[in-house]
């Protein structure tokens, strides 16, 4: 019977904990962050995320952004967050609380808005984490494109 309780006692926990820290999410201050091992367009992005309950990232400061690049520095790969322009006005906004951004972290001469090449232009409104060659710095980018991408789940204020 004890043995039972107990059991019963940590599926419980596995369960409690399973909310508040989805399975392959890094904790890291009042957040919780996945990090896709696949790659998509930012749309499908933003949906894949809100499908596993939470947002396109939302770098709200210095220390976000330090931890978000100790974690992506290993792959030299490129990811998309939820910074976008989808209104097509020049002004990017987070996804997630609609605000204009206070920290940023663009590589130099981004946004662009577009790419400029002759026969192949395309506006650019959505912002990824590039990769190496630019020091892993913000860009913007056609949405269409496919990269990895972060989520952010905000924890609960009672923890
Ligand atoms: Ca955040
Ligand atoms: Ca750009």
């Amino acid at each position: 019977m004890h043995e039972l309780k107990r059991r019963m006692l940590k599926l419980l926990e596995q369960e409690f904990i399973g909310w508040k820290y989805p399975r392959d999410w890094i904790v890291h201050g009042h957040s919780c962050y996945f990090f896709s091992p696949d790659i998509k367009s930012w749309t499908n992005s933003l949906a894949a995320c809100g499908e596993i309950g939470g947002n396109l990232v939302e770098v709200n400061d210095v220390t976000e952004n330090n931890f978000l690049l100790s974690k992506i520095l290993p792959y030299n790969t490129e990811h998309w967050i939820g910074l976008t322009d989808k209104e097509g006005n020049d002004t990017y906004v987070w996804i997630s609380s609609g605000q204009i951004p206070t920290f940023t972290f663009w590589v130099d001469h981004e946004p662009s808005h577009q790419w400029k090449m002759p026969e192949n232009v395309f506006v650019e409104n959505c912002v990824f984490y590039s990769n190496k060659d630019n020091d892993y710095m913000w860009n913007d980018y056609s949405c269409e494109a496919e990269r990895h991408y972060i989520c952010e789940r905000t924890l609960t204020v009672d923890e």
